[in-house]
């Protein structure tokens, strides 16, 4: 038996050599309520098809490891309350026991790389979340990007963690952090941060060839490209500022520790701002997806 099921448009992309786009499946169980989250994914979906790729989103099925999934899998994971958060150390786990799952960034590379998928998007990744020193809760998505070859496009580290340290970390992984169109480094919710972004490019052929270029040099991990969410849709980083320190203490006060403090604090954010974070959410999501297909595009032309 194969490793991987490809779904029938993923297989039909993958013959014809269309460029493709993985998605994540985390943001649609853990990071979104229903039913928004359901209309994300499938409006995610259409906006790389309309971008001239193919959208491949990825999670654990009953076991398998499926890239691609058909519009009734897709709603049955959007609604199910079961589905674990997978990340590299559950993935394996999963599929051998027969379990559902939806795939985290770094469980989400791991499928992509091996379907030779080249070209993520995603929201926000996840980095160094504040008080590290003392939880030690680092992201594994950070460790998987030094090591998996798949171009993630994001909104920046989520804004609830700590960016500076999530920067240095990703430095001292090898981790090109590449700022689409700007200097600085976008915030998630926030379309600038007073953080400059380690590198910067201002077109998706750019990027192809920095993730081309990669390749010939034999280095192991990705490329990490960060495009600030749309000036419409943004909540500048001083309004959300307190929104973030009330749900960090909340998290605190409940105990809340390990994979649930991701998704503990989207839903707190969410009920803070009334709903505006999920607004900027969905519409950085779109954003991405539509970069992630120029470069897979990109891509496409120069293997
Ligand atoms: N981006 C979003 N919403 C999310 C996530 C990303 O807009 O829910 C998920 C991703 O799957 C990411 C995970 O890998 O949050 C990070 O979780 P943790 O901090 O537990 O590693
Ligand atoms: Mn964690």
């Amino acid at each position: 038996m194969s490793l991987l099921t490809l779904s029938p448009e993923v297989q039909t992309a993958q013959s014809e050599r269309q460029p493709l786009v993985a998605l994540e499946s985390t943001i649609i169980t853990h990071g979104m309520p229903w039913p928004e989250n359901l209309k994300m994914a499938q409006d995610v979906e259409q906006c790389i098809r309309d971008s001239g790729a193919i959208p491949a989103t990825i999670a654990v099925l009953d076991g398998r490891l499926c890239i691609g999934l058909t519009d009734a899998q897709l709603t049955g994971l959007a609604q199910t309350r079961e589905a674990a958060k997978l990340s590299r150390a559950d993935l394996a786990a999963c599929m051998a026991m027969g379990g559902t799952g939806a795939t985290t960034v770094a469980a989400t590379m791991i499928g992509a790389a091996h379907a030779g998928i080249s070209v993520f998007a995603t929201g926000g990744i996840g980095g160094v979340h504040r008080g590290a020193e003392h939880s030690f809760d680092i992201s594994a998505d950070l460790h998987e990007l030094a090591q998996t070859p798949v171009t993630v496009v994001a909104a920046g580290a989520k804004a609830i963690l700590d960016l500076p340290k999530t920067l240095e970390v990703l430095e001292t992984l090898g981790v090109p952090v590449i700022a689409y169109g700007q200097d600085s480094l976008p915030a998630f919710w926030s379309a600038q941060s007073e953080l400059p972004a380690p590198l910067r490019m201002d077109t998706s052929a750019q990027i192809a060839r920095a993730h081309f270029m990669r390749q010939q040099l034999d280095l192991p991990g990705g490329q990490l490209v960060v495009n600030p969410v749309p000036q419409a849709e943004e909540i500048s980083q001083s309004e959300m500022a307190p929104f973030i320190r009330t749900a960090l203490a909340d998290a605190e006060r409940q105990g809340i520790v390990g994979k649930a403090v991701t998704p503990f604090l989207l839903q707190r954010i969410f009920d803070l701002t009334d709903g505006r974070s999920l607004t900027a959410n969905i519409a950085l999501v779109r954003n991405n997806a539509r970069l992630a297909a120029e470069i897979a595009q990109e891509i496409n032309t120069l293997t």
